[in-house]
């Protein structure tokens, strides 16, 4: 990860972290905080090892099921290290490196949480079976493949039942190069056997490259609706509204031609019920954008 986006991933951090701390977006700050401590770790002094890659993805749940949150990475290697004593575990390798996301969750339901992540040949999505604790073999099964394009990569992975037959489904977008249209988001339909290979690959939308994604439940309704920035082209801001449990999707545009970088994040920044959308900028990276939803 650059050093840019570091510093605007970080930006969405603290902002959060202020609005949680002092309450309504709208309450000015009128004395000065008291200092937060913190210390320093290092976690892994070569965490790249000899694939000398940079870290690209990662994640925190509990692993292996002891109460405390662990941390995952994925670059070439996609590994987990164990809190406290952080000792590492590879999870799976990579042919080129895993690209730019994953999702934690029990994807199976037996308790445990399972990763998905784009994988092997980055036109693929997979989910990778915990074998209970998280020490041992994790068993890696094939979601489905995106537009299998030379150009086009799986980007965004989010987990969520979109469906509501109480089983996760995956959603994934695509990175095209370059920035034509012609990317597409995808939510792939758990089947009753989660490790049948090609779960039913959906269709939401095809657009300009597609590098920010997140979903929540917009509109209030009760099921779950998919949130995509656009990278470049028209560059738009839009909620996907689900409709008849992910059959077809209504298009609410929340702005155009500001970008979405590895995000956005919906969260309910003001505490109203009503989710607020942040994003991150790579050619325009000085900007943090931050939609509050409007009173009717
Ligand atoms: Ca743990
Ligand atoms: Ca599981
Ligand atoms: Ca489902
Ligand atoms: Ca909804």
């Amino acid at each position: 990860m650059t050093k840019r986006m570091s510093w605007a991933l970080s930006l969405i951090f603290s902002l959060a972290l202020a609005i949680a701390s002092k309450g309504p977006l709208s309450s000015p700050a009128s004395e000065p905080a008291e200092e937060i401590p913190f210390q320093h770790v290092i976690i892994d002094k070569d965490a790249s090892g000899a694939t000398g890659q940079g870290m690209d993805c990662k994640a925190g749940g509990d692993i292996d099921g002891d109460g405390f949150p662990d941390v995952v990475i994925g670059s070439k290697e996609l590994v987990w290290y164990h809190h406290p004593d952080w000792a590492k575990h590879v999870i799976a390798v990579a042919e080129k490196e895993f690209t730019t996301d994953m999702q934690l969750g029990d994807v199976d339901g037996d308790g445990d949480i399972d990763l998905s992540a784009p994988g092997k040949d980055q036109h693929t999505v997979y989910w990778f079976e915990n074998p209970g604790n998280g020490r041992g073999d994790w068993v890696a099964h094939m979601v489905g493949r995106i537009n299998e394009a030379e150009d086009h990569y799986a980007d965004r992975v989010a987990m969520a039942d979109i469906n509501g037959d109480g089983r996760p489904d995956i959603i994934v977008t695509e990175e095209v190069s370059p920035a034509t249209q012609g990317s597409s988001v995808y939510w792939f339909e758990q089947p009753s056997d989660p490790r049948r290979v090609n779960w039913v690959r959906h269709r939401v939308v095809t657009q300009y490259t597609t590098n920010a994604m997140d979903v929540g439940d917009v509109d209030g309704d009760g099921d779950i609706d998919i949130v995509t920035g656009e990278h470049r082209g028209s560059r738009r801001v839009a909620v996907w509204e689900n409709r008849d449990h992910g059959k077809s999707w209504v298009e609410h545009v929340v702005d155009t031609g500001k970008e979405g970088y590895l995000g956005a994040r919906v969260a309910d920044l003001d505490g109203d019920g009503r989710l607020e959308i942040l994003s991150i900028c790579w050619d325009t990276y000085p900007h943090l954008h931050l939609w509050r939803r409007s009173v009717r």
